[in-house]
């Protein structure tokens, strides 16, 4: 999979404007009484709230850069929606609306652009302040894993080949040490070492895929905070932005969720001092995720759940580090040298999460204690 351009840019322009009020019209809706707000914080695809003055919807733009067969999600998320109408109706699932062409996703602007409703009294957050957001959380994307446990993986398609592909991480990040002009080699000498420091845990990665050791599941592959709803109570509605829904290991998204959710500081911060991970917030993912999944988590799995956090934490940072070496072709940056804070960042995260692992494994071991009691 090639890293692929994208600018922000578009959010300025007058004709963008425009070219947004007629994909409303596309969905029946007068873009004279609808305002449009830029919503939420992703880098890749790009999101809005349409408010009007009886209902409101989320209007995301999806990157075609990105996502070369953006068709692929709708098909995707129409299968999982039947499965789910079925077989758990209760579940609250946000799907997208058909345009009055009867499509689910309007081309337009390089991209593909759908529409869903906004769930009322629903709200997201961009951070986590509390640790019981973090176990509302893991429960959504537990019980989200967990409902389409007997659905057929195989029926999904893979939008993204190879998004959590740890083996081929590294291998582009070799390609890009060996393209790299020398004053970013220079630059990033730190994190460049760190990715050898720390390739015991690309090897277990392949140990997982080399011995079949864990199961495709239906996997979100995105499960940082702003992909959960929350009602007024604080309580989780459901999960959101089905576009990397797709067959994937349990490790991926108990993993993002440990990369996003244990420091208070982001990704974004430079300031390494104030990456603290906090362990109470790891608790709240096991607690969380493991009321849903428990019963159907196989023990080679629950012993990867430390790891998890490991190989995302590990990924991302490579992603960075490859993404600066490359000349920042992927990822939005705001200022020159961006992405090799974001890599820096994360291998700082990185270290402080292994030197906390002797903790993380005495609360699974009391966890695990305190269900048989
Ligand atoms: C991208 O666009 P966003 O923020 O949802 C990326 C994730 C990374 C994340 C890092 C398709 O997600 O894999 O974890 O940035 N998504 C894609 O912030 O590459
Ligand atoms: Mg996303």
């Amino acid at each position: 999979m090639r890293e692929a351009v994208y600018s922000y840019s578009v959010y300025l322009s007058f004709n963008y404007i425009k070219m947004l009020h007629q994909i409303l019209k596309a969905y029946n809706l007068d873009p004279d009484i609808y305002k449009i707000d830029p919503f939420g914080s992703g880098l890749i695809n790009h999101t809005w709230k349409i408010t009007g003055p009886a209902s409101q919807y989320i209007l995301q733009r999806i990157n075609k850069d990105v996502f070369k067969k953006p068709l692929d999600i709708a098909e995707n998320v129409l299968k999982l929606e039947t499965y789910l109408k079925k077989h758990a109706p209760e579940y609250l699932f946000a799907a997208p609306i058909q345009a009055s062409n009867g499509e689910y996703m309007i081309c337009a602007d390089n991209g593909y652009f759908r529409l869903s409703p906004f769930v009322s009294n629903s709200h997201t957050l961009n951070f986590l302040t509390q640790s019981t957001e973090a176990y509302e959380a893991a429960r959504q994307f537990g019980k989200f894993t967990y409902l389409l446990n007997d659905f057929d993986v195989s029926l999904l398609k893979y939008t993204l080949t190879d998004f959590h592909n740890l083996t081929l991480r590294i291998n582009q990040f070799e390609e890009s040490l060996r393209k790299a002009d020398r004053s970013r080699l220079q630059q990033a000498r730190e994190a460049i070492k760190q990715v050898e420091t720390h390739r015991e845990i690309g090897r277990i990665y392949e140990r997982i895929v080399n011995e079949n050791s864990l199961p495709l599941r239906v996997i979100h592959h995105d499960t940082k905070i702003s992909n959960v709803l929350f009602d007024a109570d604080g309580r989780g509605l459901c999960v959101i932005d089905l576009d990397t829904v797709m067959p994937g290991y349990f490790i991926s998204d108990i993993g993002d969720m440990m990369r996003t959710y244990l420091s208070e500081a982001s990704e974004e911060e430079n300031n390494l001092d104030k990456i603290v991970v906090r362990e109470a917030f790891f608790s709240a993912i096991y607690a969380g995720y493991t009321e849903q999944m428990g019963g159907v988590l196989h023990p080679a799995e629950k012993e990867l759940f430390i790891y998890a956090g490991k190989f995302m934490i590990y990924m991302q940072a490579i992603r960075f580090l490859t993404d600066f070496l490359n000349g920042d072709i992927y990822y939005p940056t705001n200022y020159p040298g961006h992405n090799l804070v974001r890599a820096n960042n994360q291998f700082t995260l990185l270290n402080r999460y292994i030197e906390a692992e002797p903790k993380f494994k005495e609360i699974v071991i009391q966890f695990e204690k305190s269900i048989l009691d």
